[in-house]
């Protein structure tokens, strides 16, 4: 089992919780942008970085299905019973829904242990997804985001940027969620929003489209920046 798509805690160092606010990242990108590989990669490498204060620990965590609730809200919202699929609103509360009890239940107390929390996506999803893919009020989108998260926002927020052929080359032959069975142009849709909100938001862009060792070293060194000694 890859370790991104396992909800919940890898422990990666022993010893007592340190005491200052831990660190929140995630990744963010159309399907097949490669978060899975980086995760992978990232929960390997973080432990050994330095960055970690001694004794604390890296969650690796995803949205939709980060918690018991979030893991049953997952499969009703990729892969319902075909009478129980949801509409775009009700799809939009299912989000809020599971977001809300990632944060509460386990977001929000690692960071407060002083943990680092490494995401499979987050709110910027939903207003990719849900604002530019749906086409929903964004201003409602945030007003929920606001709500789930409590203001809780990423200390980082890392966009693996692909071109939407190259994700659907990827992805070929791999059978399609609900989602990713929303057509072409709501994935385009999709991706135009992610560049749009990478701006806004100033997330970190990657290039996604390169070997995958290169996308990693590209993010090791972003964090490093960022949260090393220097940064
Ligand atoms: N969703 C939403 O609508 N609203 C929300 O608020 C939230 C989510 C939170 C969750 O799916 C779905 O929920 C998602 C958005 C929606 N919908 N869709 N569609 P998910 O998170 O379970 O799955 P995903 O996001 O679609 O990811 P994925 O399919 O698992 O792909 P990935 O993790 O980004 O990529 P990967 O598995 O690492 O790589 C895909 C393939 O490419 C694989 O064969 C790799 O070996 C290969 N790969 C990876 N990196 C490279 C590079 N660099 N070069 C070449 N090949 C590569």
């Amino acid at each position: 089992m890859k370790a991104t798509k396992t909800a919940g805690t890898a422990a990666t160092a022993p010893g007592p919780s340190t005491g200052s606010r831990g660190r929140f990242l995630v990744l963010e990108g159309i399907d097949g942008c490669g978060k899975t590989t980086q995760l992978a990669f990232l929960s390997q490498w973080l432990p050994t970085s330095g960055l970690l204060a001694p004794g604390a620990r890296l969650h690796l965590t995803r949205e939709p299905g980060g918690t018991p609730l979030g893991q049953a809200l997952r499969q009703l919202l990729l892969h319902p019973p075909e009478a129980a699929a949801p509409c775009s609103t009700a799809e939009l509360l299912l989000y809020a829904a599971d977001r809300a009890q990632h944060v509460e239940s386990t977001i929000r107390p690692a960071l407060e242990a002083g943990d680092w929390v490494l995401c499979d996506r987050f709110s910027g999803s939903t207003a990719a997804y849900q604002g530019y893919g749906r086409g929903l009020s964004l201003a409602v989108i945030e007003q929920l985001e606001a709500m789930a998260t409590g203001g809780l926002e990423a200390d980082l927020t890392l966009w693996l940027d692909l071109p939407l052929a190259e994700s659907l080359r990827r992805r070929s032959g791999r059978a399609a969620d609900r989602i990713e069975a929303s057509g072409q142009a709501f994935l385009e849709r999709v991706a135009d929003g992610f560049a749009r909100l990478a701006m806004q938001r100033r997330w970190q862009r990657l290039d996604a489209h390169q070997a995958p060792e290169q996308v990693s070293q590209a993010s090791a060194r972003l964090l490093l920046e960022r949260f090393g000694a220097g940064g």
